[in-house]
């Protein structure tokens, strides 16, 4: 690469390592780019943008406790105007850039909103709604300790975004969704971090399917502080031959009955 792009990565990376966090930074569907909250631009280029489609975040900090009311959409979570359009059955992908941290499970989960005239997804309570898990990943080979876990893997170091696409299930109702991304990381010993972002979809198709209640959490309450997932030291010896790692919130729903 040329100087003018090393010093942009370094400069990238620098800062990067400086704060040692970060978060969501845009969305893509099919060759749309559509670009999220960025906490280092001025609020006031952002808020209540009409292009904005993802809730406000304002900081790269993480959420340090599961019972957090804003474990659901980070803080302040404030809610966009627009929304990402997107089909059942295609993947709306989630772009990242130096993600750092390598250690713990990723998810991706959908919350059906409000219908449009009652407010759409601007009238929903993060808090209050049903989120069902629709994607996850977590240690992919070797220990708990020093093996590849995906959020190690998906990491680009060459300047190309890091891409996580999911999949909208094919066979979902219609209509007006939040996504939310979620990051937990654990290489902190008993001190986990999660990085939560939501986006407003409408999605579209002709699909009936939704998920029973048993698959349907709250943020906070989908997790307990002490699960040994979350409350975690990976840095023991019993970590260190461990070659499995349970990842939180429960089942996957894939519209599949
Ligand atoms: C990606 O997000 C960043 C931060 O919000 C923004 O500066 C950039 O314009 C976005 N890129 C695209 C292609 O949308
Ligand atoms: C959606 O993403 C998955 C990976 O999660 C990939 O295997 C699949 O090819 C993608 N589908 C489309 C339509 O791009
Ligand atoms: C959602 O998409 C449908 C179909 O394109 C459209 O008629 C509707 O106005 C959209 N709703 C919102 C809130 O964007
Ligand atoms: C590994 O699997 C066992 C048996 O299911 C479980 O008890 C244990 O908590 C798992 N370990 C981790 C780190 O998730
Ligand atoms: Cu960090």
């Amino acid at each position: 690469m040329g100087i003018l792009a090393s010093l942009a990565l370094a400069t990238a990376l620098a800062s990067q390592w400086v704060y040692a966090h970060g978060g969501l930074a845009n969305y893509t569907v099919g060759e749309t780019w559509y670009r999220g909250y960025d906490p280092d631009q001025p609020a006031e280029d952002q808020d209540g943008k009409p292009w904005m489609i993802q809730r406000k975040w304002a900081s790269i900090d993480p959420i340090f406790s599961a019972t957090s009311p804003f474990l659901a959409c980070n803080d302040p979570g404030t809610p966009p105007p627009s929304y990402i359009p997107v089909a059942a059955g295609d993947n709306i992908t989630a772009v990242y850039w130096y993600w750092l941290h390598p250690v713990g499970p990723m998810t991706a989960w959908l919350a059906a909103c409000p219908a449009e005239a009652e407010g759409g997804c601007a009238a929903a309570d993060v808090n209050e709604v049903g989120w069902f898990k629709v994607w996850e990943a977590g240690l992919q080979e070797g220990t708990v300790t020093e093996g590849m876990w995906w959020q190690k893997s998906f990491q680009n170091w060459d300047g190309s975004p890091d891409l996580w696409p999911v999949t909208i299930p094919a066979a979902l109702r219609p209509g007006l969704y939040m996504i939310r991304h979620e990051i937990l990381s654990i290489h902190i010993e008993d001190k986990p971090q999660f990085y939560p972002e939501c986006a407003h979809l409408n999605i579209t198709g002709a699909g009936t399917a939704v998920p029973p209640a048993s698959y349907l959490k709250k943020f906070p309450g989908a997790y307990d502080p002490e699960d040994p997932s979350i409350k975690i030291n990976i840095y023991t010896d019993a970590m260190r031959n461990t070659y499995n790692y349970t990842i939180p919130g429960g089942p996957i729903w894939d519209g599949k009955l």
